[in-house]
């Protein structure tokens, strides 16, 4: 059905909800949301789980006491819904210390306090029970040439990951690091702008086999990348450690709409993978309500958000169900594709020595065309 249960496991971020409004050119519009109140209407209206970044909850800069005094209410919500944190995160772009990053910040008393914030919210994140903790580093960057050599940033980038990595196998946390890409704002350039970046940067690292990824739509989109592609690499690196749905249409500024707003194709596309490709985490929104919500419009994007994506699940499971469709993917020869090039004993001479004829094989058509048709009218409602 189209109702949200626990076991769809959706998941927010408390600063989704939470977003007063503020953009470059004009100041908050909503009132602060109660982290505690964000939990309970999540959990009324279906979702399974709550994210957060360290001041997402309590303020930089807050000492023990102050920081237990703004978890202890989020606690009891937790404990009064039942709701999850399957993944907690840093803010490391906030606050003006950030101005050029947190781990490749040029000042290294910065990258050196960054370390310190992430470790304290690890630290959180494991007591919580959270299992991955996404790194975004939105700061990570640059705008001008000379100012940073991204070859040293890198290495610093790498170091920052490495740290961490070691430290949660020394305290013998059961948790993961998801990488989240992004090409561009805030920084004119980000560090890592793409979930092909991301992987390869994640190949160099001590622990590699503890860092993944968290790919957002809205940012490959960004960069005119088909974000369900990236999603379909990453489980094919065995690295989608996470993901952060919300809308996106093309490349412009980060729109962070609801769930299947704007790209809607790419949704359906979307939805298909991570329900067939072998996706087990979180179905995580991240998203901005717009400025022009109040509180109700809030909760109806986060409710839109859920029923979203079950509108699209029960669209693609129709399209996968669909004997037209079965019988389209065969005419298409996507059935071909999985056969290997080479048969198990064969050899190069065999290869050599098969006749074939290209311009026979150059009429084939490949019928894509009606297939895609197909999709289109299960995602449309004429089929
Ligand atoms: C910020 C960013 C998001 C990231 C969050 C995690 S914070 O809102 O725009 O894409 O996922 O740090
Ligand atoms: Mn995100
Ligand atoms: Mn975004
Ligand atoms: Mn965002």
């Amino acid at each position: 059905g189209l109702r949200p249960t626990r076991d769809d496991r959706f998941s927010f971020g408390l600063w989704t909800v939470g977003w007063q409004g503020v953009d470059v050119f004009g100041g908050a519009i909503r009132e602060p949301l109660d982290p505690a109140e964000a939990v309970h209407r999540l959990s009324d209206l279906g979702a399974y789980g709550i994210t957060f970044h360290d001041n997402d909850v309590f303020p930089f800069g807050a000492d023990a006491g102050v920081k237990q005094q703004h978890l202890a209410p989020l606690r009891r919500a937790l404990e009064e819904t039942g709701l999850e944190v399957p993944m907690v995160t840093t803010n490391l772009f906030s606050h003006p210390v950030f101005r050029d990053g947190g781990f490749t910040n040029n000042d290294r008393d910065v990258r050196r306090f960054a370390l310190r914030k992430a470790l304290d919210n690890i630290d959180l994140a494991a007591e919580l029970g959270a299992h991955i903790f996404v790194a975004w580093g939105g700061r990570e960057g640059a705008e001008s040439g000379a100012a940073k050599d991204i070859r040293t940033a890198l290495d610093r980038y790498a170091e920052g990951f490495d740290l961490m990595a070691a430290y949660v196998l020394d305290q013998g946390y059961d948790m993961r690091f998801a990488i989240e890409p992004k090409p561009n704002e805030p920084r004119g350039d980000i560090l890592l702008p793409t979930v092909g970046h991301a992987l390869a940067f994640i190949e160099e690292l001590e622990h590699s086999e503890l860092v993944g990824v968290n790919p957002e739509t809205g940012h490959e989109e960004m960069a005119s990348l088909n974000y369900a592609h990236g999603l379909a690499q990453a489980l094919w690196h065995g690295k989608l450690f996470h993901i952060d749905l919300n809308g996106q249409t093309g490349p412009r500024y980060d729109q962070d709409l609801r769930f299947g707003a704007g790209n809607a194709r790419g949704a359906f596309w979307t939805v298909d993978i991570v329900e067939n490709g072998g996706y087990d985490g979180p179905r995580h929104f991240d998203y901005k309500p717009p400025r022009t919500e109040d509180m109700d419009g809030v909760w109806a994007t986060a409710e839109a958000c859920m029923r979203n994506y079950l509108i699209l699940r029960e669209k693609v499971r129709a399209f996968r169900a669909d004997p037209e469709v079965q019988q389209a993917l065969r005419d298409a020869r996507v059935d071909q594709l999985a056969e290997p090039t080479m048969a198990p004993n064969e050899t190069v001479a065999d290869l050599r020595k098969e006749s074939f004829d290209p311009d026979e094989a150059a009429r084939r058509g490949m019928g894509f065309e009606r297939l895609d048709q197909l999709a289109l009218e299960h995602l449309y409602g004429t089929r």
